[in-house]
């Protein structure tokens, strides 16, 4: 793959809803896309940046300049013999996996399409559909939430998680489990709870959760393995995980039963895969999480929920529950049984809308091979 130009370019799209979580409130998200142009195939994919460094430390400006001063000098001009390649072109660049990875998923796009299959078959992937939760935000009440839970259940996802945060938690986990004894059901905490909160923590045992996902320090992973050993329910990493040597450490010292990956978080889909076959070795449950990503971003999630290991359902879910209108036509659909059919046409296998994108994009930036 001969690389001739990235172009990127950031746009402001309002929620349908506000998103609440442990960190704060997101109403409207700045996505920031990458268009990768390589032997005449252009390749897309989303870098998946929080607005501020609250996730992790990476803001959509600190990916941009990565970009444009670090990563796209590295590869403009160059050859390379597959997407997977990058990683060794980019081993010297610390961090900043967000931004890596929307270059190498946009090369896995543009690979899939040069060989005219789907990226979820490059990637290895075998399911031909993916099983679909959703992830509620923060709410103002137990009603109010319940409402949304039979929304969603109503729709068919097939599990539903709850984020949390002290003083919004345990009364709100009760009433959903109470109101529903058989769903599947787990929390996110977005690390808004530190070790003194141990003997609080417990009392989620009793809810009977599929997982608690990052309750603590989003950088820690030793302190959650002190908490794992003292609760019933499994502990699922999200935030703490950034590599395959991150899950081993986690899953040899006990930190996680279940690992949520992100591709973005753990810097694109070579590393996405990494992890995903250390989890299979080791018979630990996988899912892939999101980024409250637009089609292009959650396109890429379909395919990596393709792949062995993803036993659980993620947190991949409609367009229409982000969006009036998405970036890909037609918009991600969920089936009356909860799940995403797997595209079975090359590259990402859905229309990316040009039109919209230009609409939309407030800053726009390109590169060229010299
Ligand atoms: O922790 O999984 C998370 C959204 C933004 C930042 C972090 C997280 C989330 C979600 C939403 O839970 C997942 C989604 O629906 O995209
Ligand atoms: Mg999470």
């Amino acid at each position: 793959m001969h690389i001739e130009a990235v172009t990127l370019r950031k746009l402001k799209m309002r929620l349908k809803t506000p998103f609440e979580t442990s960190f704060g409130i997101t109403r409207e998200r700045t996505v920031v896309l990458v268009e990768l142009l390589a032997d005449g195939v252009t390749g897309w994919a989303e870098v998946t940046t929080s607005e501020g460094p609250f996730f992790n430390s990476e803001t959509p400006e600190t990916a941009w300049l990565v970009i444009r001063a670090f990563l796209a000098p590295l590869i403009l001009g160059k050859d390379l013999r597959c997407a997977s390649e990058v990683t060794q072109t980019f081993a010297a660049i610390r961090g900043h996996e967000m931004a890596r990875a929307g270059i190498e998923n946009a090369l896995w796009d543009a690979e899939a399409q040069q060989k005219g299959v789907p990226l979820a078959k490059l990637l290895g992937g075998t399911h031909p559909e993916i099983k679909c939760g959703v992830s509620l935000g923060l709410q103002a009440s137990p009603e109010a939430l319940l409402k949304k839970v039979a929304t969603e259940l109503h729709a068919g996802y097939q599990r539903i998680k709850l984020k949390i945060k002290p003083g919004q938690d345990l009364d709100f986990v009760r009433a959903v489990r109470n109101s529903h004894p058989d769903t599947l059901l787990s929390v996110d905490a977005n690390s808004a709870y530190t070790l003194a909160d141990i003997e609080h923590l417990k009392r989620f045992d009793e809810f009977n959760l599929l997982m608690m996902e990052q309750p603590l320090w989003w950088d820690d992973i030793f302190n959650h393995a002190r908490l794992q050993k003292q609760l019933k329910t499994p502990i699922c990493l999200d935030e703490s995980i950034r590599h395959s040597r991150d899950t081993e450490a986690a899953l040899d010292l006990g930190a996680a039963r279940i690992i949520n990956i992100k591709v973005g978080r753990v810097g694109g889909h070579t590393s996405a895969r990494q992890i995903q076959a250390l989890c299979l070795a080791r018979n630990i449950p996988v899912w892939c999480g999101g980024m409250l990503e637009c089609g292009i971003g959650r396109v890429h999630n379909i395919a990596v929920s393709s792949l062995p290991g993803y036993t659980l359902p993620g947190d991949v879910s409609a367009s229409k529950r982000y969006w009036d209108e998405d970036l890909i036509d037609p918009p991600v659909e969920v089936s009356p049984r909860g799940t995403i059919p797997v595209p079975t046409s090359p590259g990402l296998g859905y229309h990316v809308r040009r039109d919209l994108i230009e609409r939309w994009t407030t800053e726009k930036e390109t590169w060229r091979a010299r």
